[in-house]
């Protein structure tokens, strides 16, 4: 049996055409079923659905021998022990800076004045301003990133942009890119010596069906 874990929502969606290539296909639809794992039209093979940020943690201990997660989700809490063999350049995002439209990023860096961030991604966070040399106050949240600045928690925040609509409908304005964010396949290590010719194929078919640049 081959194990594929994945996230519901968009990487769940923008993994599917490369499963076809591999001539896989989910037989539910994981937003109409509770189950958390999918059979596939081929026996051998089954997909279960776990948070993004777990997608690693699966793949790293075995739950899965493979999985698709956002480079993020790799780079903030640790990519280590698996094989990181395709940039699938799915769920392709950035990652940036955001700042209200009324205030003046660019000043209070100029000044050296200490910025409020709120991010779930501290870590990179904290490397991009130690980098640039700018003291931080790094406010840990969870979720909705984008009310921080306008409640007054905080100066400044740290997401993940993609059309720039949601920044948009809450007046904040993208000061900063830090670094551009795709889907990357990742495999569990052991998995690929013991299943070696499964993984493989199902390696290159994905391989065979990343969307081009
Ligand atoms: O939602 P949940 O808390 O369960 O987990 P999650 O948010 O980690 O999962 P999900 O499915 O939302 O995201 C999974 C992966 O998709 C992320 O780890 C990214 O690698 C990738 N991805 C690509 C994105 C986006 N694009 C994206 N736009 N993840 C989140 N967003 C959010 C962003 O945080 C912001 O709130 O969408 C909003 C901005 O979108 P635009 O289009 O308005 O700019
Ligand atoms: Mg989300």
């Amino acid at each position: 049996m081959i194990t594929l874990a994945l996230s519901k929502g968009r990487i769940f969606e923008e993994t599917m055409p490369l499963l076809a290539a591999a001539g896989i296909e989910v037989t539910e639809d994981p937003e109409k079923s509770r189950k958390l794992i999918l059979a596939t039209t081929r026996p051998d093979v089954r997909v279960v659905l776990v948070r993004a940020s777990d997608v690693p943690t699966y793949v790293q201990y075995g739950g899965a021998d493979l999985g698709v997660t956002g480079l993020d989700v790799l780079l903030e809490n640790g990519n280590q022990g698996m094989y990181q063999p395709l940039d699938l350049r799915i769920a392709a995002c950035r990652l940036s800076v955001a700042v209200r439209a009324d205030y003046d990023y660019a000043s209070a860096v100029k000044q050296g004045s200490r910025l409020r961030v709120a991010t779930k991604y501290v870590g990179l966070a904290r490397d991009f301003f130690a980098t640039k040399g700018v003291h931080v106050d790094l406010i840990k949240l969870y979720g909705s990133m984008e009310l921080a600045p306008l409640t007054g928690l905080a100066d400044a925040i740290v997401d993940l942009v993609s059309t720039g609509s949601t920044l948009k409908a809450n007046h904040l304005v993208e000061v900063e890119r830090i670094m551009d964010i795709s889907a990357r396949l990742v495999v569990n290590q052991a998995a690929l010596k013991l299943k070696r010719e499964p993984i493989r194929r199902i390696i290159d078919a994905f391989a065979s069906a990343i969307p081009s640049a």
